[in-house]
């Protein structure tokens, strides 16, 4: 069923994610008529792998069942379509719905999986890259004026010794003056794949004028939103070696009782952001879209920090619960610079009026009552890394 007004038209890809389903509710709760595409590919790379979300999913198209029911005025649909090898379907979608807006999370997001081995590395690449591709191409023939947001990633940048800028860097070469594209240096075949997503987007941009935003986005924690309450259903949330992200997989190390485990001397930084405040940077860059012809790049977190610092945050709010924690320096498996220079600038969010939601034993301490009760659901086999960036099956 479509709503009536097709300015409000918003599509998310990778809506059965972690951070797409979440998105997806938070447009409809706004009022746009939204419509959420997935094709289960992490499902099917979790019982591969053997890894669950810590909270078991419904089915995709279950999943919006309660929202629904509760919101009929303007409802969720969902569309099993896999954008990398469907193009046909991604076509007929957008020239059906033509979307005044599209945000992109529909791709493999593991760095670990990437380096698992040639054939992972293999798949993360072609899907990620084809995928935008072929939403690229999709947009140019059937609604050139919709607003691509496409979820990129920090790690594009790695850990460069100058400041990193938002996308964009001015140089001055032998007397001359450019702008260019700020020079990349990813980390693991997953973070590459998103380089070269830019790459193409940006060049989509130039040459075709579509309206392009690239969010650079650091590491995301934390579980619950508001409104997930209401939808009376969760996100995929992950603490194993290949899906959890850093802070989600201390917190649930610790209210296991089982070390922290810190990679090598813990002294990298990294970008972070809360998932609440990944719903209002988004919502931020879809009310703020660029022109046509711009590829916008705006870097998406709202603090850095070193991974030992996180730790410490961690372990002060497990203390908060009465429990003690162990940090755990254990050997590094991904190849990463452990002591480097890191500053990047989220400027053009902050100047949009982000008012973020800051890391604190407080913070993680609420994140941790909501976890505590699905404690009995985790697998301790998955705590430790079984990928190793040096020692990828060939
Ligand atoms: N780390 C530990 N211990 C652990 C897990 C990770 O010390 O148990 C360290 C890693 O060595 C790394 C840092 O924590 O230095 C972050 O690792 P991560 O697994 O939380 O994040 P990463 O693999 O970089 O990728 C994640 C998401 C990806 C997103 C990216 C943002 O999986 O989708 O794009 O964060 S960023 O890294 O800024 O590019």
């Amino acid at each position: 069923m479509l709503c009536k007004t097709s300015l409000k038209r918003l599509i998310v890809l990778g809506a059965d994610g972690y951070l797409g389903f979440p998105v997806s509710l938070h447009f409809a709760n706004a009022g746009f008529e939204v419509h959420a595409v997935d094709n289960l590919s992490k499902r099917f790379i979790e019982a591969r792998v053997g890894v669950a979300p810590l909270i078991p999913l419904a089915p995709f198209n279950h999943r919006f069942d309660n929202w629904n029911l509760a919101n009929s005025r303007c409802r969720i649909s969902t569309h099993l379509i896999d954008i990398a090898t469907q193009s046909r379907l991604l076509y007929n979608l957008i020239d059906e719905l033509k979307p005044s807006v599209i945000i992109h999370f529909a791709e493999q997001p593991s760095a670990p999986y990437s380096m698992r081995g040639r054939s992972e590395a293999v798949d993360t690449q072609i899907n990620n890259i084809s995928g935008t591709l072929n939403l690229a191409f999709a947009i140019k023939k059937y609604a050139p004026h919709c607003h691509i947001i496409k979820l990129g990633t920090m790690g594009e940048y790695g850990t460069p010794n100058i400041d990193i800028e938002e996308g964009w860097l001015d140089i001055e070469h032998n007397g001359r003056n450019d702008r260019v594209m700020f020079p990349k240096k990813a980390n693991s075949f997953y973070h590459l794949s998103k380089v070269h997503d830019s790459n193409n987007l940006e060049f989509a941009a130039r040459n075709w004028n579509l309206m392009i935003t690239d969010l650079n986005q650091g590491i995301v924690y934390g579980h619950d939103t508001d409104l997930m309450e209401l939808s009376k259903s969760t996100t995929s949330f992950h603490y194993d070696s290949i899906f959890g992200t850093v802070i989600n997989r201390f917190m649930i190390q610790g209210l296991c009782g089982s070390p922290l485990t810190v990679y090598g001397s813990g002294d990298q930084i990294r970008a972070y952001l809360h998932i609440s405040d990944v719903l209002k940077c988004i919502h931020l860059a879809v009310d703020n879209p660029p022109d046509p012809g711009e590829f916008r790049v705006r870097n998406q977190f709202t603090e850095f920090k070193s991974v030992n610092d996180l730790s410490m945050i961690v372990a002060e709010a497990l203390s908060m619960l009465g429990l003690s924690s162990e940090i755990s320096h254990i050997v590094n498996p991904r190849l990463e610079t452990n002591h480097h220079y890191y500053n990047p600038s989220n400027r053009s969010f902050i100047e949009l009026g982000l008012n973020p939601l800051l890391l604190t034993p407080q913070v993680v301490y609420d994140m941790l009552v909501q976890l505590q009760p699905f404690i009995s659901n985790v697998q301790r086999d998955s705590f430790y890394p079984t990928i190793k960036w040096d020692d990828s099956i060939s």
